[in-house]
C-alpha cells in the first residue's frame, strides 16, 4: 500500500537492547547520542534527519549552477530497546511502542556479532531469535488493539448489522488468525478496502520492515549464512531483498577518517555495505520516487510515495502550491538538462502540461502553476 502517514516519511530503528541501534543511528545522522554498552542506554527516543544522496539532483544542480542545493529527506527514529514482556510495560514499558507506531517503516536491527563487553541480554547472539522476541511483542500489542476493536464491533452490530461491520469483523478475524501463528499483520492478503480499514488501525505490526543484521569480523561465516537462510522463513516472501549486514560499528568508527583509511577498512570487509545502502533501502522499502524543482538559487529533490499525483507532488513542496494549483508543466530532469535548459527544453516540445490527476513519475522534474 502507498505510504500516506506523512509527508516527511520516518524509520524506527526497533530491536534488543545492545543491538546497535544507537551506534548505526550515529553513524547514519552524523550525530552523537549515547551508544554504550549497557541495555536501555536510551531511554527517550533520538529524531534524526538523513539526506537522500542523489546523482540526478548533483546533475540539476550544476547545470542550474544552484547555490543551495537540498536533497530529498528522511527521518531515522532510534528507539529505546525493546525486550520481552515490553506489550505488558516490562523494560521501559509501553511509552516506546507509541514511537515505532508512529514509523512509517520498521527497521530491525539485529545483532550478530560477538562481543565480551557487550553483554546480550538473553546471553546468546541469535538475530533470528532476537526478531521472534521482538516482533512477538509488537504482535501481543497489536493482539490488544485488535480484541478491543473487535468488541466494539460487536457492540456497534447489536443495534444493527451493516456490510462494513461483517468486512471489519472478518478482516480482524483473518488478521488474528496470522498473529497467532506469530505472523505479522502485514503479511496477511486483503482487499483494498479490508486493507485500509487495518491501516487505519495504526497496527504496529502492519508496516513494511527491513532487516539489518549487525555484523563484525568475529561472527563465524557459516553461522550468518545460516541466520540469514531462517530469517527468510521469518519474514514476508517480498521482505527477502530488504535484509543486509552492515557493521554498525565500524560504519560510525569510519565517520571524519581520510578517504584512503577509509577504502583500506572498507576493503577488509566482504559484502560491505554502507550507511548510504542502508538510506537507499529504506528508500527501496518505502517504494518512494524523486522528482525535482529548481531555479539558479535552489535545486531541490524531494520524495514521494510512488503512486502520487502531481497535486499531492505539490503539497510536498508546500501545502499552498497543493491547494492552489491549477497546471503541472514536467519533464525528466535528465531530458532536461540534455536539452540544454528548461527553456531549450519547452522549445523542442519535450515539456507536458498536466493536471492534478497526472501521476508524477521518478525522475520529473515539476514547475507548478498556481491560481493566486
Ligand atoms: N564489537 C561491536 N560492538 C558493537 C557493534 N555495534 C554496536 N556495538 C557496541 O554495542 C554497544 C551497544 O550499542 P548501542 O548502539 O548503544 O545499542 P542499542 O541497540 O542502541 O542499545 P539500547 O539503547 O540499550 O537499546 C556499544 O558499546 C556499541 O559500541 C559491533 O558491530 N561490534
Ligand atoms: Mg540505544
Amino acid at each position: 500500500m502507498a505510504v500516506t502517514r506523512s509527508h516527511s516519511l520516518s524509520i524506527g530503528i526497533v530491536g534488543l537492547p545492545n543491538s546497535g541501534k544507537s551506534t548505526i543511528f550515529n553513524a547514519l545522522t552524523h550525530s552523537v547520542v549515547p551508544a554504550e554498552n549497557y541495555p536501555f542506554c536510551t531511554i527517550d527516543k533520538n529524531v534524526g534527519v538523513v539526506k537522500i544522496p542523489d546523482e540526478r539532483l548533483k546533475r540539476l544542480a550544476s547545470h542550474l549552477k544552484a547555490k543551495n542545493v537540498v536533497p530529498a529527506a528522511m527521518t531515522f527514529v532510534d528507539i529505546a530497546g525493546l525486550v520481552k514482556g515490553a506489550s505488558k510495560g516490562e523494560g521501559l514499558g509501553n511509552q516506546f511502542l507509541a514511537h515505532i507506531r508512529e514509523a512509517d517503516a520498521i527497521m530491525y536491527m539485529l545483532r550478530a556479532f560477538k562481543s565480551e563487553s557487550v553483554a546480550h541480554v538473553y546471553g546468546e547472539i541469535n538475530p533470528v531469535e532476537d526478531l521472534e522476541i521482538v516482533r512477538s511483542e509488537l504482535i501481543l500489542k497489536d493482539m490488544e488493539t485488535l480484541e478491543k476493536k473487535l468488541r466494539e464491533l460487536h457492540n456497534k452490530a447489536k443495534a444493527g448489522i451493516t456490510d462494513e461491520i461483517k468486512m471489519q469483523v472478518k478482516t480482524l478475524e483473518d488478521v488474528r488468525k496470522a498473529m497467532n501463528d506469530g505472523r505479522p499483520a502485514y503479511e496477511v492478503k486483503l482487499s483494498e478496502e479490508a486493507e485500509k480499514f487495518l491501516w487505519e488501525m495504526w497496527l504496529l505490526t502492519d508496516k513494511p520492515s527491513f532487516y539489518i543484521l549487525n555484523v563484525m569480523g568475529g561472527v563465524e561465516e557459516p553461522d550468518l549464512v545460516r541466520w540469514i537462510d531462517s530469517l527468510k522463513g521469518k519474514i514476508a516472501d517480498d521482505e527477502e531483498n530488504f535484509m543486509m549486514t552492515v557493521d554498525c560499528k565500524m560504519e560510525g568508527e569510519m565517520e571524519g577518517l581520510p578517504e584512503s583509511e577509509r577504502e583500506e577498512l572498507i576493503g577488509m570487509v566482504e559484502n560491505y555495505h554502507s550507511v548510504d545502502n542502508i538510506i537507499s533501502l529504506a528508500y527501496r522499502r518505502l517504494d518512494l520516487i524523486t522528482f525535482y524543482t529548481g531555479n539558479e538559487k535552489e535545486a531541490n529533490a524531494w520524495s514521494i510515495a510512488r503512486g502520487a499525483t502531481v497535486k499531492e507532488a505539490a503539497g510536498v513542496i508546500h501545502s499552498d502550491l497543493e491547494e492552489n494549483f491549477v497546471v503541472a508543466e514536467v519533464v525528466n530532469v535528465d531530458k532536461m538538462i540534455e536539452a540544454g535548459g528548461w527553456v531549450a527544453a519547452r522549445e523542442k516540445g519535450l515539456i507536458e502540461s498536466h493536471g492534478k490527476e497526472y501521476v508524477v513519475q521518478d525522475g520529473d522534474y515539476v514547475n507548478v502553476l498556481v491560481n493566486k
